[in-house]
């Protein structure tokens, strides 16, 4: 073919149409084959809100260093059995104290021992977790001036969100709790946890790894951090810091495979705390014998 300045005189409006062809159609060849990527890496159906993990990745590997390989070896489990009459006493005495847990907003600077909130860590890890996969990372922030710059982005967050992000009827359906933008609590207790979820693991070569129902293998294993805390006689708030996220995971340096999902201040309540004084639903409004 000849590429003359006449050819191309003649033939340039065929040869624009032919470049912003394959223009397109690369262009759609891509966005398909990231779609299908995001599809393949995240069987969650949580997945949508993820806004914050759309990462390119290398290959995908199954399993993982801790995960279940297809060898894995299958040991007896034999766990005590109690009577029934045991069982009830202990089911009933669990509810007791479960049923003392309430959301604390007011909080004492007064120490709590580190081994304490490594055990409730522990506890919370005994979780299980879609294909045992653990995709959660425990940050424990208890560095003062962190807490503080913490404190500054979540603040900062919160004042925009009650003043427009969050709706008027939202704002409204707070107003019992007396919830505002400020967070004091995130500078006087003497630990926050930053509950982060692993949208995907990271193998020992940087392969990355499925991760499946990251969000509600997370949010059980906070139930039982939540029930630990209230074990050891501490408390909590399960604050979600909307559109904080981002910034916080900057401030940790934390990877980004990881999104930060829940804060949970922890610590004794302030001597003045108060809560709201609510009521539970009753087991005949919560459950369903058929
Ligand atoms: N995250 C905000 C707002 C908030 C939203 C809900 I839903 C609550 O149950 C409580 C608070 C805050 O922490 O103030």
């Amino acid at each position: 073919m000849d590429f003359s300045a006449p050819f191309l005189t003649k033939y340039w409006p065929h040869l624009l149409i032919a470049l912003i062809g394959y223009l397109s159609l690369k262009f759609l060849a891509q966005s398909l084959s990231g779609k299908e990527r995001r599809r393949r890496f995240s069987y969650d159906p949580a997945r949508q809100l993820d806004l914050d993990d759309d990462h390119e990745e290398d290959q995908e590997v199954a399993g993982g260093p801790l995960g279940l390989e297809e060898t894995t070896e299958h040991i007896p489990y034999r766990p005590k059995r109690y009577t029934e009459k045991e069982m009830l006493q202990r089911s009933v005495e669990f509810y007791r104290l479960m049923d003392q847990r309430r959301t604390v907003r007011f909080f004492s600077d007064d120490p709590v021992p580190l081994g304490v909130v490594q055990a409730l860590i522990k506890t919370a890890g005994t979780s299980p977790s879609g294909a045992h996969t653990q995709p959660w990372t425990y940050v424990v922030v208890q560095d003062f001036s962190l807490k503080h710059q913490i404190r500054e982005i979540v603040e900062a967050e919160e004042e925009i969100n009650y003043r427009k992000r969050m709706s008027a009827t939202w704002v409204k359906d707070l107003e019992k709790f007396r919830t505002t933008w400020e967070k004091p609590y995130l500078d006087i207790a003497p630990y926050l946890i930053m509950v982060f979820k692993q949208t995907y693991g990271i193998g020992p070569n940087g392969e990355r790894l499925n991760h499946y129902y990251s969000e509600i293998s997370i949010s059980i294993s906070v139930g039982i951090l939540l029930a630990a805390i209230q074990n050891a006689g501490l408390v909590t708030v399960t604050s979600t810091p909307l559109n904080a996220g981002p910034a916080l995971r900057t401030l940790l340096g934390r990877p980004v495979n990881e999104k930060l999902l829940l804060l949970l201040p922890i610590g004794y309540p302030a001597h003045n705390a108060t809560v709201p004084d609510l009521q539970r639903r009753e087991l005949k409004d919560i459950m369903v014998l058929m």
